[in-house]
């Protein structure tokens, strides 16, 4: 594959991510099928202009045997996928561990594991220490791949050691590295003990981006307090190499669901809804079930509304799609127990023969049943505690061309930075508050509405997936030579 032909001047991009954007099923000893995800990011990445994409990653599955990893290998390279291969002890250690007990709720405000400390500093130290290796094991894929001049993009808090360990294989290595959470203020990072560590890898990088500027000055500061490094208003310079960091806002595909409300079977699907839910407002909530979403702060937000408004608990409803994730996490577990207990109670509460104020499903929906409800809605609720920027509120709006529905949207999304405008924002900590932004949303003018949506739809349709993507790789392929420029100077 690596000799395969290609056009003249065509650089190519190595999307580096903890996940391929596949799910692998293996058939038999030799045999693999795959589905590839179709979500607006991998659109976005395999589909950046002037670049031939290739994608680098585990795909999910234990694969022990060389045949199965050879066959594996061989089905992957059709849909332009490199894997990596991990086994289940890295994955245990690196990935639930370190990423997703350690790093996750640290980036999101949620603090370092409290349990017994004694227990948690030796899991740690080997948590951080598998995390090094699997990021050591990434770069080994991409190195043994990479061609010169090809361009390198590192993803998310997963892989905040690979730059360094690929700048150790080849110092001109154009290498960029994109974080998809928040980063959290420099008190926060500071808890962490390998915080140096980490900083300095991704320092190895030469191109840095965020969601937001709130989150790249964090970055800065962190360098600039913990490692002592001087700050400028491009990045952080230590002794004379400058590492750009800069905000690269995510967008979606909006086109992509636009069409999609003109087709049959979605059209379809609202059809049955609207009949479904005939004279009530619809509320929607689409989050994956975790605790930055603030699940159970929206549901204790609704119910605080309907106390307060007895009118109108049968003229509303609340549908909250929850897709179930990292479920062998005792605290995700904990949390879809105590979801599922608020919900119970409040349909007890509130309930009647006929209806319940709550409808909670734990499934993820497929594309088109996802744009239907999105069409349908009359008011989003996104409460996300902390989230880097939350896709779900802009899928919303580039359905909302005939409704105008309103969005109440958490102050602490990347997202309020650019639909902050045309949406209610809120604390979602304060429920009263939460509360009475329900009220406002359902009681809200057309006009209003209409005034709102305005400003929201035209930033979703303008800023989109495939333009962040293109600014990303085109800055960092500009990084590279002007620091090429400097030092011939
Ligand atoms: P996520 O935390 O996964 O992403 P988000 O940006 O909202 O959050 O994206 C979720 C995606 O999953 C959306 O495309 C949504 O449609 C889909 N989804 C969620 N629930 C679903 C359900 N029940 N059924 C079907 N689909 C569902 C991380 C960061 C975000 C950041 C993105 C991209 O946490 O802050 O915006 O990466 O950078």
């Amino acid at each position: 594959e690596r000799q395969e032909a290609r056009p003249y001047n065509r650089q190519r991009l190595l999307v580096v991510a903890n996940r391929l954007p596949v799910s692998a099923v293996r058939r038999g000893e030799d045999s693999w099928s795959l589905e590839i995800s179709a979500g607006g990011l991998v659109s976005a990445l395999l589909g950046v202009k002037e670049f031939e994409a290739r994608w680098i990653g585990w795909a999910g599955v234990n694969v022990p045997d060389e045949v199965g990893q050879k066959a594996l290998t061989k089905a992957l390279a059709e849909k332009r996928c490199i894997p990596v291969f991990l086994d289940e002890e890295i994955v245990h250690q690196y990935y639930n561990g370190y990423c997703n007990n350690i790093l996750w709720p640290l980036f999101h405000y949620l603090g370092l594991p409290q349990e017994d400390r004694l227990a948690t500093t030796r899991s740690f130290q080997s948590q951080f220490a598998a995390y090094k290796k699997a990021n050591q094991m990434f770069a080994d894929v991409v190195n043994e791949h990479y061609e010169e001049g090809d361009v390198v993009w590192c993803h998310d808090y997963h892989l905040m050691f690979l730059p360094k360990c690929l700048k150790e294989y080849n110092s001109k290595m154009k290498v960029g590295w994109f974080l998809h959470t928040p980063f959290p203020s420099s008190e926060i990072h500071r808890t962490l003990p390998s915080r140096s560590e980490l900083l300095r890898s991704v320092l190895a990088a030469d191109l840095v981006g965020f969601h937001t500027y709130d989150y790249a000055r964090h970055f800065v500061s962190a360098c600039t307090r913990i490692l002592g490094l001087e700050g400028t208003p491009e990045g952080v310079e230590d002794q004379g190499r400058l590492t750009r960091v800069a905000a690269f806002p995510i967008g979606i595909d909006s086109e992509r669901f636009i069409r999609a409300l003109e087709v049959t079977e979605v059209i379809q699907h609202m059809k049955e809804l609207k009949e479904r839910f005939a004279g009530r407002k619809v509320m929607l909530g689409v989050d994956r079930l975790d605790m930055i979403k603030g699940i159970p702060q929206k549901i204790l937000a609704f119910e605080k509304f309907l106390e307060e408004n007895a009118s109108w608990r049968d003229k509303v409803v609340l549908l909250q799609i929850a897709v179930p994730t990292r479920t062998d996490v005792p605290e995700y577990q904990k949390l879809t127990s105590q979801v599922h207990e608020i919900v119970g109670r409040i349909n007890g509460r509130f309930g009647t023969l006929t209806a319940v104020p709550i409808h909670h499903l734990d499934r993820s929906l497929d594309f088109h049943a996802l744009c239907a409800l999105y069409a349908v809605t009359d008011v989003a609720l996104v409460t996300s505690l902390r989230d880097g920027m939350n896709l779900v509120s802009y899928e919303f709006v580039a359905c909302q061309e005939a409704k105008k529905g309103v969005l109440i949207l958490s102050e602490f999304a990347g997202a309020a930075q650019s639909l902050g405008a045309g949406a209610i924002l809120v604390n979602p900590w304060n429920i009263t508050e939460v509360a009475a932004s329900i009220g406002q949303a359902l009681n809200m003018t057309a006009e209003e509405r209409e005034k709102r949506h305005r400003h929201n739809f035209h930033h979703v349709k303008t800023h989109t997936a495939q333009e962040w993507a293109e600014t990303f790789v085109s800055e960092l392929n500009d990084t590279v030579i002007e620091a090429q420029l400097r030092i011939s100077k």
